[in-house]
C-alpha cells in the first residue's frame, strides 16, 4: 500500500458532451466563429444603459470553465457596479495614468500607443455599467492558512480571461482590456486578499450610440504573418 498523495484513485467518467459535427457543419462553425469574433472592436465610449440581469453571471461561468493548470482555477472576478465604486476605480486610475503619462512611460511605449489615442483620462470607468477587475492568485491557501502553488496561473488567467470576452461579445456586449498600472488600488476597492494580483480591468456594456474606435485596432495580422505549418 503506497500512502503518497497520488495514491488516490483515479476517478474517470465518460466524456459525454463532446459533440462531433460532419465536416461541412464545421467548416461552416469555423467560419461563423471567426466572423463573430472578428467584429469584436475594444471600446472606450460607453453608454450607460444598464446591462440586463443574469448576463455577466453567465459569461463569468462560461469564464471559469477555462482550462487551467492542474485545474486549481486560480481566478477570481469582481463585478463593479456601483456609482461609488465606480468612482474610486475611476480616480485612482486617472491618478496612475498621469504618472504614467507624465514621468514613467518610455517614448517608445507612448508612440506605440498613439495610434489608439488613449490619454490620462478615463471617463469610461464611471460610463460603463459594469467593471470587472480579474484576480489571479498567485498561490492559494489551504484552510489552516498555509500556502500551496497554483501552477501555470498568469496562463490560466490569460485563458478565463479569454473566454470572458469572447462570452460578453458573444451575449453582444462590448469590452474595453483596461490596464491602469500599477492596479494595486484594486485589491482595496475590492477587498481582496494578498495572494491576489490584479490582470485586467474589463470595462462592460453598450458602446455610444455615436462610438468611434481607432483604425488601427482594427487591423490584424494576416494568417502568414501569425502561423507557420511544417
Ligand atoms: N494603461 C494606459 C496605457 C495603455 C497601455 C497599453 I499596452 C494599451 O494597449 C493601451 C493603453 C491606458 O490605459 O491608457
Amino acid at each position: 500500500m503506497n500512502d503518497t498523495a497520488h495514491s488516490d484513485a483515479l476517478e474517470l467518467e465518460p466524456l459525454s458532451n463532446y459533440v462531433e459535427y460532419p465536416a461541412t457543419a464545421m467548416q461552416e462553425r469555423a467560419q461563423a466563429f471567426y466572423d463573430d469574433i472578428a467584429r469584436r472592436r475594444s471600446v472606450r465610449d460607453f453608454d450607460s444603459r444598464p446591462i440586463p440581469e443574469g448576463i455577466i453571471e453567465n459569461c463569468l461561468l462560461a469564464a471559469g470553465t477555462a482550462p487551467s493548470g492542474a485545474n486549481q482555477q486560480p481566478w477570481h472576478f469582481s463585478v463593479i457596479t456601483s456609482p461609488e465604486n465606480k468612482k474610486r476605480v475611476r480616480e485612482a486610475a486617472e491618478a496612475e495614468e498621469r504618472e504614467f503619462y507624465e514621468h514613467r512611460a518610455p517614448k517608445e511605449w507612448l508612440d506605440a500607443l498613439a495610434p489608439l489615442g488613449t490619454d490620462t483620462q478615463k471617463p469610461f470607468l464611471e460610463e460603463a455599467p459594469a467593471l470587472i477587475a480579474i484576480f489571479a492568485q498567485k498561490y492559494g491557501i489551504n484552510p489552516d492558512g498555509s500556502k500551496y502553488s497554483h501552477y501555470y496561473y498568469p496562463e490560466s488567467v490569460g485563458i478565463a480571461t479569454g473566454f470572458l470576452i469572447a462570452a460578453l461579445h458573444n451575449a453582444g456586449l462590448a469590452t474595453l482590456t483596461h490596464t491602469p498600472n500599477p492596479m494595486r488600488f484594486l485589491n482595496e476597492v475590492c477587498e481582496r486578499p494578498k495572494n491576489e494580483k490584479a490582470t485586467i480591468l474589463l470595462v462592460v456594456g453598450y458602446p455610444k450610440p455615436d462610438c468611434q474606435v481607432p483604425v488601427h485596432g482594427g487591423r490584424k495580422k494576416t494568417l502568414e504573418e501569425i502561423s507557420s505549418w511544417i
